[in-house]
């Protein structure tokens, strides 16, 4: 029997009020702390559809002779308690991966990187290393936070938005609509650049169609004509930032048309973008995936930060750079320390006084030396690693260069899937738990802006499916002899007692509304607003930095095309969920591959021909839909689909600091599919 209890929508970062509705038999949207109306996208519309799913797992599954069969809860965690007990035994706890879930709650992934932390083993990440751990790089290298500096209603106030690699009219529907539609109509402009037209653009004032890994020569040409139009913010660059003289040498050294040539821009619309976001009184930057997935992702992120520091956009109401988040809760994995170098609130794993702090509160001591990250884990599989525990992510499907993550995963000696449906990664698992979706846990999720909300269970998990944190604890107790409180509430005042970012929340505090972090102790509101005097590190000052650009890691030769990924509204990520649900599937059932109008005369492609996607590492085929959208030279499919599996054809290059993949350039042949081929 399904109840209408305040929930979180289990889709994207912006972090939607959702509850059942027993008189439509459907979800629909409660006035939560951002969809203040209640409003919701079409995905949340349609989360009701995963939830009583007829694919839903029910049993525990465990492999026997190479075929994986029902079994009861005993017999499952018989299987894992042996297999763990002697790989550790043999091995050592460094020879475990852990993936967590930025889809689910900060109390599950806190108690999984608690148990792998009393294991003995820093291997632990989650897909924030796929998304914006260069951005957070970056930002926490800079400023001293790697998250939105501002919260979306100051956001409103904002008179420019440079919006660079994010589409949130697709990917952030409800943040579109809802706080950046209304601030265009009451005179904000908005700047975007993506090799794209998409949604987003439509609202643009100026588009930027930057060649996919050209971003540093647009933003490096940008802060060129902001000095050379003495557009600086002189009393802010001497209070607030360093390096001036150095960045101001290299940037008038600069040929802005080069520059913008190079990245493949308009000099003239660049001059006029870079004026408008110069000019403004209040600028605001909202930065996605087209910066942050490339091998040069965080040093994309140094020179925007660039910007903001230049014109003093950075401290006050409607400024910043604001990344926007993915996942319902892949801030908060982060916060509460899903990260192979953090322990929760982002304490340093190598810093003996934060591992002491901890293990006042532990009883033990974490483990010195950071872990592996996702993607150089998978790597080692077959290697050093011999064990994984895989809760709540695809990467057979979402890790770039597909066919190799298969070969990986085939080496695995044992490997634990904890889903809610049989999943491509599910194929390689020794034993698969069924666990619960969004509409039968409670706990809270941090959304894109910093906000802790909570989310309450609405129904039962089906058959003998268990909720996702009973099966946490048992795996906590049975494997790391690990007792952990019963309810998330307890586990959640555990949290805030170990990360001083959350220390003054409560779920009574949290209520229907949300509080956000940082929070410290005795405070009655969380920070809107970051580095309003000084920066989060408690420096006075940020430094401005010179930064060169990078050639892409995949380079185009003779007649190829770049490759360029990305999402579309109706689907999510993998596509586990939203390819289960009949509404979503009717709206937009395959995968195309845009592709511009010349490229396909010169292939002899027609719009709805299906055409051959391939490089040495793989081959897909998919509709062409032929469009002026997509900037010549470029190609761009999403990953949402199994089957095409697109991440066949992306590499594994991985940024040097934030170890994130290239997801946004691989050089591809793309050709019209013949029959024969089938
Ligand atoms: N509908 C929907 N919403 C989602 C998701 C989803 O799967 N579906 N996923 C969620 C998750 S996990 C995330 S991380 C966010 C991501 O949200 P976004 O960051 O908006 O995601 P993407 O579509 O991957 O990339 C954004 C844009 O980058 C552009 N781009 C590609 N290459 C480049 C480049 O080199 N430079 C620049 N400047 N732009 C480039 C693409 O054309 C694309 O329009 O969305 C979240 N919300
Ligand atoms: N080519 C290309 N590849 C990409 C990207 C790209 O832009 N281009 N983007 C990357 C990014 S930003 C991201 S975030 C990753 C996403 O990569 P993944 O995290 O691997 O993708 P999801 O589809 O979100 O996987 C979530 C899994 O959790 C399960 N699940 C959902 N809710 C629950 C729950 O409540 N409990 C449990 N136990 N399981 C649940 C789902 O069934 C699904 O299997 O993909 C990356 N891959
Ligand atoms: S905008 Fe994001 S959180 Fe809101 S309903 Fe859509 S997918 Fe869910
Ligand atoms: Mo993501």
């Amino acid at each position: 029997m399904a109840e209408s209890n305040e929930s979180v929508c289990p889709y994207c970062g912006v972090g939607c009020g959702i509850r059942y509705d027993p008189d439509r038999g459907n979800a629909v949207g409660w006035k939560g702390p951002v969809n203040q109306k209640g409003e919701l996208c079409p995905k949340g519309a349609a989360a009701w559809d995963v939830v009583e799913h007829e694919d839903r797992l029910t049993q525990p599954l465990v492999r026997v002779n190479g075929r994986l069969v029902e079994a009861t809860w005993e017999e499952a965690f018989d299987v894992i308690e042996r297999e763990f007990d002697q790989i550790l035994a043999e091995s050592g706890a460094d020879s475990v991966f852990f993936f967590t879930s930025s889809g689910c709650t900060n109390e599950e992934n806190y108690l999984l990187q608690k148990t792998a932390r009393k294991l003995g083993t820093n291997n632990i990440d989650n897909c924030a290393r796929l998304c914006h751990s260069s951005t957070v790089a970056a930002m926490g290298n800079r400023f001293g936070a790697g998250a939105m500096t501002n919260s979306l209603e100051d956001l409103m106030e904002a008179d420019v938005f440079l919006v660079t690699g994010a589409n949130p009219a697709e990917q952030h529907p409800v943040i579109f609509r809802s706080y950046v539609l209304p601030a265009l109509k009451s005179g904000t402009k908005l700047i975007h650049v993506d090799p794209r037209e998409n949604a987003t653009t439509k609202g643009a004032d100026i588009h930027l169609p930057v060649k996919p890994g050209f971003d540093i020569p647009l933003l490096n040409a940008m802060a060129a004509v902001i000095v050379e139009e003495g557009l600086v913010d002189e009393a802010f660059v001497a209070e607030r930032t360093t390096g001036f003289d150095e960045l101001r040498e290299y940037l008038s050294d600069l040929d802005v048309d080069a520059e913008a040539a190079r990245a493949g821009v308009e000099p003239d619309a660049l001059r006029e973008a870079a004026r408008l976001y110069g000019e403004a009184d209040r600028a605001a930057i909202f930065t996605g995936m087209g910066m942050s997935q490339h091998h040069c992702g965080t040093d994309n992120v140094h020179t925007l930060i660039n910007l903001p520091l230049l014109t003093g956009n950075v401290g006050k109401a409607g400024t910043g750079v604001n990344p926007l988040r993915g996942q319902n809760n892949v801030q908060g994995a982060g916060d509460v320390g899903c990260l192979p170098n953090v322990l929760p609130g982002y304490r340093d794993v190598t810093d003996a006084d934060e591992r002491a702090d901890v293990a006042e509160v532990w009883g033990f001591e974490p483990p010195a030396t950071p872990g592996l990250t996702e993607v150089e884990g998978t790597h080692r599989f077959g290697d050093e690693i011999r064990a994984a525990y895989v809760f709540g992510e695809n990467p057979a499907v979402t890790e770039p260069n597909a066919n190799q993550v298969k070969s990986k995963f085939e080496e695995l000696e044992f490997c634990v899937v904890h889903d809610v449906f049989l999943t491509e990664t599910a194929e390689y698992a020794d034993v698969v738990l069924p666990g619960s979706v969004w509409a039968e846990k409670s706990g809270t999720v941090t959304n894109t802006d910093r906000q802790v909300i909570r989310m309450r269970k609405n129904a039962d998990p089906p058959g003998n499916a268990r909720p996702d944190l009973d099966i946490l604890r048992e795996f906590a107790e049975r494997v790391a002899g690990l007792d952990t409180p019963e309810t998330p509430e307890a586990i959640f005042d555990e949290l805030c007692a170990v990360a001083p970012i959350y220390a003054g929340m409560s779920y009574d505090g949290i209520g229907t509304g949300s509080q956000r972090w940082p929070f410290p102790e005795g405070a009655t509101d969380g920070k809107a607003i970051l580095h309003t005097d000084s920066f989060e590190n408690g420096s006075k000052t940020a430094p401005l930095r010179v930064v060169e650009h990078v050639d892409p890691a995949d380079p185009v030769e003779g007649d190829e095309l770049v490759l360029t990924t990305g999402r579309v509204l109706q689907h999510f990520n993998s596509g586990a969920l939203t390819r289960r649900s009949g509404v979503l599937m009717r709206m937009r059932g395959e995968d195309v591959l845009q592709i511009h109008p010349d490229d396909a005369a010169d292939r002899d492609i027609e719009d709805g021909d299906r055409v051959r996607i391939e490089n040495d590492r793989g081959t897909v085929t998919v509709a062409a839909e032929v469009t002026p959208a997509v900037r010549r030279g470029t190609v761009f499919t999403t990953f949402h689909y199994a089957d095409p599996l697109v991440n066949k054809l992306t590499g594994d290059a991985l940024d040097p600091t934030a170890k994130i993949p290239e997801y946004k350039h691989s050089a591809v042949r793309v050709t019209v599919h013949a029959e024969a081929d089938d």
